[in-house]
């Protein structure tokens, strides 16, 4: 990054928002990494966000990047711009999973309609959920129509997507259904969407029909969406579109039911929440040192000590 971008970050967005895709990376970068140039920018792209922002999650290997591929081609040749975000929590060193994202997505490198950025999150505690909504600003500033957002599945993250995202794709493959009852907790309840990828493989229907019974746990069957299940073969193309149709009439529920305005709302208040809790960490550690920190953090969980006091030993300056 040039030293005059730190300096200047009004010239960075000015040329984000113009469509410079140098100028774009740089800003992703500086609002990944965090601090006051990250904050000055945040400034300048207050209230920006893409129209859509589709969020991919389910199990490594279930077909993710493929789906998010075949979306990516139906997008542009329908004339809308796509940004995708994918996510590793797994590889944050090898990036080995995000090589191979890049690798597939490299047949719309040169198409300046697509812009494709890996964020390894660091294993860094709520660095996650400052991290993509201020990336997606920036995106949003730069005008793209749609963003993807690709995570794998393993707990806290794919929540967190849900949080930020309109509307949340939970990507399954045939035989999953045995293991509906194991995670129905965590994802069955975020999806808006299901997808049972690689439908060519034996089993697909029994997986619609298992996923359709264990639909009801959704968090919003109460709301009055009914949460569709697509089969699709991305390899091949298959059922790209009844996705994209799904996930336009699941946009016309989320105004019609005014659960746009909720999720939005939702957002800010978890993304507070979220940065709250990252500056209360910190602030604590850097005061009391990681040991004492984590000693306190095991009292609590060995019920040793109340969750009131550890929080008041946290906060004490001296
Ligand atoms: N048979 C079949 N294989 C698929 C399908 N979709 C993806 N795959 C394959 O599954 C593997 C994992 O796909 P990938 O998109 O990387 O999964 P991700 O980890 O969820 O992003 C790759 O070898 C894909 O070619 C499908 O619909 N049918
Ligand atoms: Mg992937």
């Amino acid at each position: 990054m040039q030293a005059s971008d730190r300096r200047d970050p009004v010239a960075l967005v000015g040329r984000v928002e113009v469509g410079d895709r140098v100028a774009l990376g740089r800003a992703l970068s500086v609002v990944e990494e965090q601090g006051e140039t990250a904050e000055a920018i945040e400034k300048l792209v207050l209230g920006r966000w893409p129209s859509l922002v589709i969020g991919i999650t389910g199990a490594p290997g279930a077909g993710k990047s493929t789906l998010t591929d075949q979306l990516v081609a139906a997008f542009r040749s329908a004339n809308v711009t796509v940004s995708v975000v994918a996510i590793d929590p797994t590889s944050p060193v090898s990036g080995g999973a995000i090589l191979g994202d890049r690798v597939r997505m490299s047949q719309h490198a040169s198409d300046p309609g697509v812009m494709v950025r890996s964020l390894a999150t660091r294993g860094v505690a709520g660095g996650l959920a400052t991290a993509v909504p201020g990336s997606l600003r920036v995106i949003g500033a730069a005008g793209f129509d749609v963003a993807i957002v690709e995570t794998v599945g393993v707990g806290q993250i794919e929540l967190d997507v849900a949080g930020i995202c309109d509307c949340v794709v939970v990507v399954v493959n045939p035989g999953w259904g045995d293991e509906v009852q194991a995670v129905k907790a965590g994802v069955l309840e975020i999806a808006d969407v299901f997808v049972v990828n690689k439908s060519d493989l034996p089993g697909a229907a029994q997986t619609e029909s298992d996923l359709r019974a264990a639909r009801s746990l959704s968090m919003h069957t109460s709301a009055g969406w009914d949460v569709p299940v697509i089969q699709t073969v991305a390899t091949k193309s298959v059922g790209i579109a009844g996705l994209i149709s799904a996930v336009d009439r699941h946009g016309e529920w989320l105004d019609l039911s005014g659960t746009r305005d909720l999720r939005r709302q939702q957002r800010s208040q978890f993304e507070f929440a979220a940065r709250v809790r990252a500056a209360f960490a910190q602030m604590a550690t850097e005061r009391l040192g990681e040991p004492v920190v984590d000693r306190i953090v095991q009292q609590v969980s060995e019920g040793r000590l109340t969750v009131g006091d550890a929080v008041a030993q946290l906060l004490i300056t001296d």
